[in-house]
């Protein structure tokens, strides 16, 4: 099962929209594998946002993800990278599919709510830097069978 993490960075938090993001991905089917409320540390948003150092808004974005809390979440199901991102919407919210949460919640790409891992790699690798493997919860539902086809 592939696994995405999801987090509501901190515009999406201050606007209180954690529950539209749960909810869309929640009804897309996916299921939630572990959550947490955090203050991101200087040293996690460097290490997240690596492989953007260098860039010109490389600064500007380890501000923002630090300026505060983030909700936190690792979600999964079958093509759940593909999904989660389309449930998002393009990086550029004036470029997201209409019915996004990018689209239907944000104008700009530095206040532009949410992270999602881009590959299946790069979700085991985020989810590892995120979470403790005792905060990952093994779980089915009973609605599974019903939602996922295998
Ligand atoms: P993604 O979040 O859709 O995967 P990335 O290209 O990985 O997009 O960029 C990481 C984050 O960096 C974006 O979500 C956005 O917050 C920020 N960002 C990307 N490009 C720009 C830019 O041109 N100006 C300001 N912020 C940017
Ligand atoms: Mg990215």
């Amino acid at each position: 099962m592939e696994r995405s993490l999801v987090l509501v960075k901190p515009d999406g938090v201050q606007r209180g929209l954690v529950g539209e993001v749960v909810a869309r991905l929640e009804r897309r089917g996916l299921r939630l594998v572990a959550a947490k409320f955090l203050a991101v540390s200087q040293e996690l948003a460097e290490t997240h946002y690596a492989i953007h150092k260098g860039k010109p808004f490389y600064e500007g974005l380890i501000a923002y993800i630090t300026s505060a809390p983030v909700m936190a979440m690792v979600w999964e199901g079958p093509n759940a990278v593909a999904a989660i991102r389309q449930t998002m919407g393009a990086t550029r919210p004036t470029e997201a599919a209409p019915g996004s949460l990018r689209h239907d919640f944000a104008l700009e790409v530095g206040r532009n709510l949410t992270h999602a891992s881009d590959s299946a790699e790069n979700g085991e690798k985020e989810v590892a830097l995120w979470f403790k493997p005792e905060e990952l919860v093994d779980w089915t539902r009973e609605v599974d069978r019903w939602v996922f086809e295998k």
